[in-house]
Parts: structure tokens; sequence; C-alpha cells
């Protein structure tokens, strides 16, 4: 069986239940969030087995996120970190149509992921790594831990996955454009918006022209992901093009990382290009229909759900 494992910081995550700005709400519903872990859930729930490896506070935040983590089946090795706390996040519903993300996680146990937290054993007995542009965003040594495992990954032949998930919030986009810059070429898969892309390649206006520029740089796979317009792909040299699913959204955030772990699940079982990508943007939608970032990932039995033209299943 294919095995992934990911590292990362995951957080606590308190939402809104309601439409409204923070002073105007009553209520916020608390749960966890993490784009390494959110795409490990997507995978578990796809038949994956998953190992998500980060670092918590001892906190009872720290609790929730382990709790929730290995009720989704997924093997967490997370040092409980006696120094700092476990990150947050809030997101505010601003609007009906719009989601706000606020970030406590500065100083974060999650940031203080280093090297020594890396077992190599866990990276050289994985079929895939995947990693993403937030963990080397969070600190020095937090960008020594992906390096670290990358070369891991690397030496023992173990597929490299990365999504780029530009966060603003966390540093510059000249800095993100370095570090992508520095870890495209040693990636095997690469995912990311044009947006995010841009950074790297400058403004290119094709889709495909950017999974090409990106190719150039290394990476055998490369998928742009565009929300509502699907996504374009750029494998061993073949594009491939796909709509996406369409969906009255309630909630976009964490459909991204619903994306990838469908890909790289569908990846995995040896399924065809045009396999991965249906499943990819049909998980990307489930994503967008509930609130919670991963709440949504869909199971192997409901992915055919979307297309379903009888409401009730039974
Ligand atoms: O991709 C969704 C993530 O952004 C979210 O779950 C939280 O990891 C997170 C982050 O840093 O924004």
């Amino acid at each position: 069986v294919p095995t992934v494992v990911t590292l990362g910081e995951t957080m606590a995550l308190a939402r809104a239940t309601e439409v409204g700005s923070f002073p105007h709400i009553g209520a916020l519903q608390l749960g966890i969030g993490g784009a390494e872990s959110n795409v490990a859930i997507a995978l578990t729930r796809l038949g994956i087995p998953t190992r998500w490896i980060g670092r918590l506070g001892t906190d009872s935040l720290g609790d929730l996120v382990v709790r929730e983590l290995v009720a989704e089946g997924i093997a967490v090795t997370a040092e409980r970190d006696p120094d700092a706390q476990t990150g947050l996040m809030l997101k505010e519903r601003r609007t009906a149509a719009s989601t706000k993300v606020w970030y406590y996680r500065a100083g974060s146990a999650g940031s203080r992921l280093t090297v020594g937290d890396i077992d190599p054993g866990h990276i050289r007995s994985a079929s895939l790594l995947h990693i993403t542009g937030i963990t080397p965003a969070l600190s020095q040594n937090a960008r020594e831990a992906v390096h670290a495992a990358v070369d891991l990954a690397r030496d023992a032949g173990v597929t490299v996955s990365f999504d780029l998930n530009y966060r603003s919030a966390l540093w510059s986009p000249e800095r993100a454009a370095t570090e992508f810059a520095e870890l495209i070429p040693l990636c095997d898969i690469v995912f990311g918006g044009d947006d995010e892309f841009a950074l790297v390649t400058g403004a290119l206006t094709h889709p495909l022209e950017i999974a090409h520029a990106v190719s150039a740089l290394g990476p055998r796979q490369v998928i742009v992901k565009l929300g509502i317009d699907g996504c374009v792909a750029l494998v061993d040299g073949a594009e491939y093009e796909r709509p996406a699913v369409p969906v009255q959204a309630i909630d976009t955030v964490g459909a991204g990382d619903a994306f990838v772990g469908a890909y790289l699940a569908d990846f995995l079982s040896g399924a065809s290009v045009d396999d991965r990508l249906a499943t990819a943007v049909t998980a990307g939608a489930f994503a967008c229909l509930v609130p919670g970032d991963w709440e949504g990932m869909p199971r192997r039995s409901e992915l055919a759900m979307l297309g379903a033209r009888e409401p009730v299943q039974r």
C-alpha cells in the first residue's frame, strides 16, 4: 500500500458560525486546520495511509489537534513543546460570500518545528513526501526541517510533492519567490494557483504557459489550480485541462488541499492523469460545500454524489 508523509503546522481553528464581524457575532466553533493535515485527511479518506509530522504545545488546543487527526486515522508524530502554545486561527465570515482569516501563530509551537523532529525512517519508508510553502515561512528552523525532509526523500527515491500555498500574512512575495525557486527544482509534483506561480515565473497569461515554465525548472508534474475555472496540468510533457465542478460555495478555504490530496491519492493508486484531475476537482468542490477547512473532504464512496440527480441516497 502506498503511504504519504507530510509535515507542517496544524492550528486550533475557531470559526464564526454566523455572518458578521467579530464584534457582532455571538459564537465561535472550535476545530482545527492546517494545510498539510488537511491534505493528510483528504488522502486518508481516499484510502492512502498518511503520517503528519508537526509540533504542538502541551496545552489543551494541542490535545484537540492530536485527537482530531487521530480520529481521522492519521499517524501523528507531534513533539509536545512545553515552551510554546499551539497556534490559533480565527475565521470571520464578514459576508455570506467572503471569509477573513486571522492568525495567532507567531512563536507558536508549530513554528518551532526542527530537523530533529523528523525521523528519517518515516520519510524513507513513505511512497511520497508532501510539503507546502507555509512551513518554510514559519521560521528558519521550520524551513530547515522542510529542506531536510526533502533531501531525505530525494536520497531515498521518495516522490516529493509541493503545494506553493503562498500566505501573504507570513512573508513577503520576494522572500516567498526566492524560497519557491529553490524548492521547485527539488520536487517531482508541484501544485499552485496561477497567482502563486506568478511569483516565480512572472506574469504569464495562459495557465499552460505557466505550467511549461514551472516544469522547465524540473518537476515532471505541474498542476495549476484555477479555482472556479478548474485546473490545467502538464504531466510528462502532455497538457491537460479540467473544468471545476460547479457548486454553491459556502467556504472555499481547504478546497486547494482537498484538490491536492485527491490528486495525490489517485496518482499513488495508479490512476490516469485525467482521472486524477477529475477526482481532484470533485474533492475541491466537496470542500467548498461545508464551512470547515477539511470536514467536507470526500470518501471514495461519496465522490459520485455531486453528479447525482437524486438528492437522497439510501
Ligand atoms: O489551505 C487551508 C489552510 O490555509 C488552513 O487550513 C490553515 O494552514 C493553514 C494556513 O496556514 O493558512
